[in-house]
């Protein structure tokens, strides 16, 4: 039986921006263009879901957000920052599946299949998800189950933020019927306003609909609707290879300012990332620190070396240099290290050789 989540942060980018900022938490925050009195140009990148209770969402012009909300505390984008969030969910999500497929900056399918023993057991592991992105990243997600990602990915829209959704084979097609069409993925406002003038308003209606007109009217595409009305989707979780980071991170049993131990861990995390890349045949370019203090408030420096490197010692002199900076009173929950501007080993070698050429 196959088994597919879907998790899909929750207003990922002010989640994160309130993390660090505990004066956000439970207000309106909106990240996206500068609204400069409301006459900004650009638009919304995402809007809590205190300031989606004024209407504003993602990809509206910011100067509509603004009238709509001027009170709403308001971000540029720190993408950097959202990057760096998203690939510590990403390692932590990578952790309970057979196979992982990140679908972008804060979504990702988890192929659960040979370890979940039902559906029943599926939902315990997506409660487990949920705690552990809770509690180790202070930030909330949404979590789809179904037979496949088409539905896993509809299911975890359904109750944000916060909620798990289930939906096995034999309730998939009640889960549909009464299903705005435009939840289906790749059905956007301009096919929903096609669809309505057929009559169409759920997907349960577009699945009775004869395939010959569905067909006629959108080509190729009016095949895939209608299949995906009737919740069929055959695309596998696919494992993306491309490793652009390696990280490890360490949280303390105790929350601790002291030197030696956080130099030891870096000295182990650098050995661990060190032997990663030594297996995955890979350099880097890129070293970095991440300090996690005891109120979740969290700092990452990064420092460019001057040529792709290898070996545990250059990632720990420059974890090291950067974590002076954080030394202290203030306690540190979590240190972690990363290392980035990754090439595989043969093209360094190249690279000596044509130096040397
Ligand atoms: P989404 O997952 O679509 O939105 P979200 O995480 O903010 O909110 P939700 O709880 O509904 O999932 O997108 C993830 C991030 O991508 C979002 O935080 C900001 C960014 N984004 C844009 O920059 N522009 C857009 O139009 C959308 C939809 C998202
Ligand atoms: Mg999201």
């Amino acid at each position: 039986m196959k088994i597919i989540l879907h998790v899909d942060m929750d207003s990922f980018f002010t989640s994160v921006e309130a993390r660090n900022n505990p004066e956000l938490r439970g207000k309106p925050v909106v990240v996206g263009a500068e609204p400069k009195q409301g006459l900004g140009r650009g638009v919304v990148s995402t809007a809590s879901y205190e300031a989606r209770k004024f209407g504003v969402k993602s990809a509206m012009p910011i100067s509509i957000a603004y009238r709509l909300c001027p009170q709403a505390t308001y971000l540029p984008v720190n993408m950097t920052l959202y990057i760096e969030a998203s690939e510590q969910v990403m390692g932590r999500l990578r952790a309970y599946c057979e196979r992982f497929e990140q679908a972008s900056i804060d979504e990702a399918y988890l192929d659960i299949s040979s370890s979940a023993k039902d559906y029943e057991h599926a939902h315990k592991i997506a409660e487990d998800i949920q705690k552990e992105i809770n509690t180790e990243e202070n930030l909330s997600c949404s979590i789809g189950i179904g037979p496949n990602k088409l539905i896993a990915k509809i299911a975890s829209d359904t109750k944000k933020p916060g909620g798990i959704t289930k939906v096995s084979p034999h309730e998939a097609k009640e889960f549909l019927q009464n299903l705005p069409a435009i939840k289906i993925p790749g059905i956007g406002p301009k096919t929903n306003e096609r669809l309505q003038k057929l009559g169409i308003r759920t997907a349960g209606e577009l699945a009775a609909q004869a395939r010959e007109v569905l067909i006629s009217e959108f080509g190729k595409y009016g095949a895939y609707i209608h299949d995906a009305a009737q919740g069929k989707d055959w695309e596998e979780v696919e494992e993306s290879h491309e490793i652009k980071s390696i990280n490890r991170n360490t949280t303390f049993e105790k929350d601790t300012a002291d030197i030696a131990q956080l130099h030891k861990k870096i000295e182990e995390m650098a050995e661990d990332i060190s032997e990663s890349l030594e297996s995955e045949g890979l350099t880097f370019k890129t070293a970095g620190v991440r300090v996690r203090y005891s109120n979740f408030e969290t700092h990452t420096r990064e420092k460019t070396l001057k040529a792709q490197s290898k070996g545990p010692e250059a990632i720990t002199e420059t974890a090291k240099s950067l974590l002076q900076q954080f030394l202290g009173q203030r306690k540190i929950r979590q240190i972690g290290v990363r290392v980035s501007s990754l090439k595989p080993r043969k093209a360094m070698q190249r690279t000596v050789s044509e130096f040397l050429a």
